[in-house]
Formats: structure tokens, C-alpha cells, sequence
């Protein structure tokens, strides 16, 4: 670990911010490292907590370290560079990086379509539609709570076990459905008491919300989603040309 200067006209919280933030560059303190307690920090350099706390905040703030509640702070993965361009699933995305997908059913219940949910679903107020509540986990970690709405009467015979693993594999292969085109809408959020305790997070962490219209190739829409992202493991990149 690194030193720090106590008679150094650099004040004792930045030395240890950039300490840590240097053993992250350097590769000394890896990924999913579980940082020292402000206890133990405090103790080793003989600073107060405070000094240290305002250090590991300044490094939470900048993405460099994550708090996890009741567990403690850990060096911070690499963002996932997720591409806007693709209409792909979330399943299909994980496994293009090597990782596993899977799902935790918060809810699956049918209901009669709102107003908001009907326009974008091309349907009737009234129709029935499936309301389908997931948390999105990569190899066992939580990137994502969706909710989505789909016409009950495209998929007349959808259960429970089918939304634990992909919904667009059952779309296309055991509904024989094209999801042929899309429309997406990213816009920043505040994680509320629900949604942090779903994504293991705080209480107003960021978060990116999107909102996915796909339609099928006949033009019917299929989904009208909405997919919370944690902002400290995604961002979207996408390619322009002029
Ligand atoms: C993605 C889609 C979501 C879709 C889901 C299907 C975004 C922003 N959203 O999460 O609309 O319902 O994939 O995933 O990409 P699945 O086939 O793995 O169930």
C-alpha cells in the first residue's frame, strides 16, 4: 500500500484518494476488491475516519470504488460498453461477453391495458396484457430491472418458467415471431427504496432508464419495456457517421 505524507502542504484525504485511485491504475488493487473499512484505514495511516470517509466518498462519487450495503466498498469494474445499435436481448448480450444470464421473477400478472401501455402496444384499453417484472443478473450479479408489457394474445400460453431464461429465444423459436425493428429512449433516473433493494444498490444511485417499443415484422408491436440500468456498470455507445 501505499504512504502518506503527514507534513505535506497536500491535504491527508487527497494523498489517499489518489494512493487508492493509483494501486486501481496500476492494477495493484483489482476489480472486485474488497477495500479496507474506514476503521482499518484510519488506523493504519493515524487519520481520523472523517478523513478517510471524505477520500472513499470523493472515489465512490468517481466511479472508481462501489459501496454494497451490509457487504462494504469494492474497486469498481469496468463499465459494460453496451451498443445502441442492434436490437438485441439482454440474454443475448451476456453471452457475447462470456457471462451467464438469468432472471429472478419479480412478478408475472395479467392485467387490462392502461392508456400509456395500449398506445404503445398498438392495442385496445382493455386488452389483456402480461406485466412481467425481472431483475437481469450476469453471472449471478444484478445489471438490470425491467418491466415489460406484451399482448396477451401473442403469446396465449406464456408461463412463468419461460421468463427465467430468454423471452425473445421463446418469441422466435417456440412462437415463430420476428422481432424485426425497435425504438428506444434513454433517459437518467433515481433508483427508488424498490428498485435499489432489487438492484442491491441506494436509494437514489443512478440509474439509466430505457424504453424499448420492438416491433415484429408485420408491424404489430411486441414488447413495450422499461429496463433500469445501474450507471455504475453501464454506459451505451453507439457509431455516427457524417
Ligand atoms: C433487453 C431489452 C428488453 C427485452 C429483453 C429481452 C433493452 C434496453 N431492453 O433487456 O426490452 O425485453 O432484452 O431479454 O435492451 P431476454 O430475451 O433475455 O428475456
Amino acid at each position: 500500500m501505499f504512504t502518506i505524507k503527514k507534513d505535506s502542504p497536500v491535504p491527508i484525504y487527497y494523498q489517499i484518494e489518489e494512493g487508492i485511485k493509483e494501486s486501481i491504475q496500476q492494477g495493484s488493487l483489482k476489480p472486485g476488491h474488497l477495500m479496507p473499512s474506514e476503521r482499518e484505514f484510519s488506523e493504519r495511516f493515524e487519520v481520523s475516519r472523517m478523513t478517510v470517509r471524505q477520500a472513499i466518498t470523493n472515489l465512490v462519487n468517481g466511479g472508481y470504488l462501489v459501496r454494497q450495503r451490509g457487504k462494504g466498498t469494492f474497486v469498481a469494474s469496468s463499465k459494460f460498453d453496451r451498443s445502441l445499435q442492434g436490437l438485441t436481448s439482454f440474454s443475448e448480450d451476456m453471452r457475447a461477453r462470456g457471462m451467464t444470464p438469468s432472471s429472478q421473477l419479480v412478478s408475472f400478472s395479467t392485467m387490462k391495458a392502461s392508456q400509456k401501455v395500449a398506445d404503445r402496444l398498438m392495442i385496445d384499453v382493455d386488452e389483456e396484457v402480461y406485466e412481467i417484472k425481472r431483475v437481469r443478473l450476469a453471472d449471478g450479479i444484478p445489471m438490470a430491472y425491467e418491466v415489460l408489457y406484451m399482448a396477451k394474445s401473442l403469446a396465449p400460453k406464456l408461463e412463468k418458467d419461460k421468463l427465467l431464461s430468454s423471452l425473445y429465444d421463446y418469441a422466435q423459436q417456440d412462437l415463430q415471431l420476428h422481432i424485426a425493428k425497435g425504438k428506444q429512449v434513454i433517459e437518467a433516473t433515481n433508483a427508488t427504496k424498490e428498485e435499489a433493494d432489487l438492484l442491491e444498490i441506494n436509494e437514489g444511485d443512478s440509474l439509466l432508464l430505457i424504453e424499448r417499443q420492438a416491433i415484429l415484422s408485420n408491424d404489430r408491436p411486441f414488447e413495450f419495456a422499461r429496463s433500469l440500468y445501474r450507471a455504475d456498470r453501464y454506459k451505451f455507445s453507439i457509431e455516427i457517421n457524417r
